[in-house]
């Protein structure tokens, strides 16, 4: 029954919204759908984190993808467990697929990520060597996946969330005890010297939870900055929530800003049901709450000096594919379009806010 009426409001609103076709010109219908999409309306690249297995297999999301977006981030495909399994052996067939649907269809590719403390493999965590040995893996890592993609992979996020949870210092990880607080100095070096054109960027979240974090977060790329390091870029995470002030927004993207590097709003999800409510039915005003605060943060982001402006990627494509309901095992509804792959009213109040 939840399906059956989020098809339906789906359904309304999409054709609510249809730009009205003159009789005597008709277009090609992909051309009707392309004049009104993220990827022709806004200023700076939209994209979306994407699932290799659904690009594949389901034609509505692959299509959505196609039409809408102009950057797309691999969602897992990158990762180092994935890539990199064995000591000496990388899987490169999803992260190569990916890349070559980007070019056919004229996207750009962000690369995520290089080093996290998650998502290793066990050859990694059972690895037993001196920082020496631990920095030949890290260079080494580093240096094969983005030399293999140099030139068509347009940025990393190098170094992902190297903050502990509440910004109170570096967060304990198998390369912070091997390798020294520089690791992550040394990790954009690597990254630079395999593609020397690759934006680079520090990836984390929690820019918008209050000034502790963001402090740390932007105290951490100035002092590389500061010291020549070859960043290029701050991507903020924001998963955030409907029910999250403004303020704590416009913050984390000014701050942000203000440092003079790029800036992706690089994993945005707005969740509705924050506190796990296994009843809870998305209304109209949670939709347009959530819709509001989706129009807020590109707004703010579209005001950003477009110099800046690396782009904004959500994290999945639909409520359909979102990580939150499977990792929090509730019902949400965290993206702009809904389970049946339409857009919703957060999708027609992006458009607005990024093509004012
Ligand atoms: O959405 C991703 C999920 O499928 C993976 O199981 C998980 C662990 O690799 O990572 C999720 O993506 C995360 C991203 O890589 C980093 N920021 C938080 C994202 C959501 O957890």
């Amino acid at each position: 029954m939840k399906i059956f009426t989020s098809f339906i409001i789906g359904l309304l609103v999409f054709d609510c919204n249809k730009q009205p076709i003159a009789d005597n010109n008709p277009e090609p219908e992909e051309e009707q759908t392309a004049d009104t999409s993220l990827r022709n309306l806004s200023p700076f690249p939209f994209g979306a984190a994407v699932n290799i297995n659904l690009l594949k297999n389901r034609p509505a999301y692959r299509n959505l993808v196609i039409e809408e977006f102009n950057s797309v981030t691999a969602e897992n495909a990158m990762k180092i467990r994935f890539i990199h399994p064995q000591q000496n052996t990388y899987d490169w067939a999803d992260a190569d697929y990916l890349v070559d649907f980007a070019e056919e269809h004229d996207m750009r590719v962000h690369g995520h990520n290089l080093v996290w403390h998650q998502n290793l493999p066990d050859w990694i965590t059972s690895f037993q060597g001196d920082s020496a040995a631990w920095e030949n893996i890290m260079k080494t890592h580093i240096q094969t996946v983005v030399t293999r993609y140099k030139g068509r992979v347009a940025s990393w996020d190098v170094v992902n969330e190297a903050l502990d949870n509440d910004g109170h210092g570096l967060r304990e990880s198998l390369w912070l005890s091997n390798l020294g607080p520089d690791y992550i100095a040394r990790a954009f070096e690597y990254a630079h010297e395999a593609d020397p054109d690759a934006l680079l960027f520090y990836n984390d979240y929690g820019n918008e939870f209050g000034p502790t974090k963001r402090n740390a977060i932007v105290d951490l790329v100035t002092g590389l900055k500061n010291r020549n390091i070859p960043i290029h870029g701050i991507g903020m995470q924001m998963h955030t929530r409907f029910n999250r002030e403004d303020n704590f927004h416009e913050a984390a993207i000014t701050s942000a800003a203000a440092t003079g590097l790029m800036v992706h709003i690089s994993e945005l999800d707005i969740a509705v049901n924050p506190n796990n409510d296994p009843n809870l039915t998305y209304t109209p005003a949670i939709q347009s709450q959530q819709a509001q605060k989706y129009f807020h943060i590109a707004r703010t982001f579209h005001n950003i000096a477009d110099t800046l402006r690396h782009g904004i990627t959500t994290w999945n494509v639909s409520d359909a594919d979102t990580w939150i309901t499977g990792r929090y095992e509730r019902p949400d509804w965290p993206l702009p379009f809904d389970e049946n792959y339409q857009r919703k009213t957060a999708y027609y109040r992006i458009l607005e806010a990024v093509n004012p």
